[in-house]
């Protein structure tokens, strides 16, 4: 028998959701459980999921928790081949991870608030009795709370990220008529990026859940396949096709959220030239005003989104001859043709589960 991997995470959790949905798509034994304090303290800091694997390693972060079994694992890989849809893929990835953030937490906080208290309450003390876990939950959710404002949610941004996240559910509500998955009848790194978001706060969170599946009842069932998927099944769509489905989606994430997610690469190069004696980045390194569904916002810059932006800027730049520019053209006519070209300057690394300069590193 194959020794279990353990995932520790929670039901709460919006990135426990997206790696648990590649777990079981990837017929990976585990068992999933509460982090403890010594597995954080391995880790180096408190934050979920994480991954034991039977060698006793631990991997944070959902990314490189997918990508350890990608490596380990056999069967179809959730990477598409055709040039396009990888890239595409690769970006969904990062607006499910470091965007749509901001729609799940603005719910949540929002429209959730009793319900989300008492599970947090009910997610560290199981044993303890309702009130008690309603005080609980109060006290232990109080950072996440009060991220808000530092994610750029206040009244002035409120009007647009719901229009935002509407308009998001109605074209995704499109695309999953047709579509099982983005990309055919297989699960991509796009669908898991977007499961994360979708799933724990606007799925499962009983409000935002009810919007979901009374405006997007395609976008719910999309959610019920992800957690409950044919494992190691599907193709993507032949001739590396994207969907014309996905493409007013791909052009709204150029036109706002990538140009406010790109902004980590400034940020992230000043912050390294004002402390010269540092090789570790901190978990934001600046500030700036951006645009979400046409409001103006203020919002943090997290440092740690670059190294997830490297990852399509680097499949893009290793493509070449007819692959090239035929996803050249792609970009041209969804609006990205300009990011694209955006040059890594200062490349970040993992190490450790530390955001680092490896060149400063001795
Ligand atoms: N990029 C990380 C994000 C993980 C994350 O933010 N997890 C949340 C729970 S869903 C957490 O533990 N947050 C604690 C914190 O931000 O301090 C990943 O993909 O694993």
């Amino acid at each position: 028998m194959i020794p279990a991997y353990r995932l520790y995470g929670a039901a709460i959790s919006l990135y426990t959701g997206k790696a648990r949905a590649y777990l079981r798509y990837r017929n990976v034994p585990f068992v999933e459980e509460a982090g403890t304090p010594e597995i954080f303290e391995r880790v180096g800091f408190r934050m979920i999921p994480v991954l034991h694997t039977p060698d006793d390693e631990l991997v944070q972060d959902t990314t490189e928790i997918i990508d350890h079994l990608e490596a380990r694992f056999p069967g179809p890989s959730i990477y598409p081949e055709g040039p396009a849809q990888r890239l595409m893929a690769l970006l969904l990835e990062v607006h499910g991870d470091e965007w749509l953030v901001i729609p799940a937490m603005h719910y949540r906080w929002t429209y959730n608030l009793d319900f989300i208290l008492e599970a947090f309450g009910k997610t560290v003390a199981p044993e303890a009795n309702a009130r008690e876990q309603r005080e609980i939950g109060e006290k232990i959710s109080a950072p996440f709370r009060g991220s808000l404002p530092f994610l750029g949610i206040d009244e002035r941004t409120v009007p647009g990220i719901e229009a935002a996240y509407e308009r998001l559910l109605l074209q995704l509500n499109e695309h999953f008529g047709r579509f099982e998955y983005l990309f055919g009848s297989r699960p991509s790194i796009g669908d898991y990026g977007l499961m994360g978001p979708l799933y724990a706060h606007n799925y499962r969170d009983p409000w935002s859940g009810d919007l979901m599946r009374r405006i997007a009842p395609n976008v719910a069932r999309w959610v019920g396949s992800m957690n409950t998927p044919a494992p190691n099944t599907g193709r993507f769509l032949p001739g590396d096709e994207i969907p014309g489905t996905l493409v007013p989606i791909l052009e709204g994430m150029f036109e706002e959220s990538l140009p406010a997610l790109f902004a980590s690469f400034e940020a992230n190069e000043k912050w390294l030239e004002a402390n010269p004696e540092e090789a570790v980045l901190p978990r934001a390194t600046g500030e700036h005003e951006f645009t979400i569904g046409g409001c103006r916002g203020s919002r943090k810059i997290r440092a740690y989104t670059q190294w997830m932006l490297q990852r399509p800027l680097e499949f893009h730049e290793s493509l070449g001859g007819a692959d090239r520019e035929r996803v050249d053209r792609l970009l041209e006519r969804i609006g990205g043709a300009e990011l694209m070209q955006t040059e890594v300057r200062r490349p970040l690394a993992r190490v450790d589960n530390r955001l680092v300069d490896p060149s400063r590193l001795t």
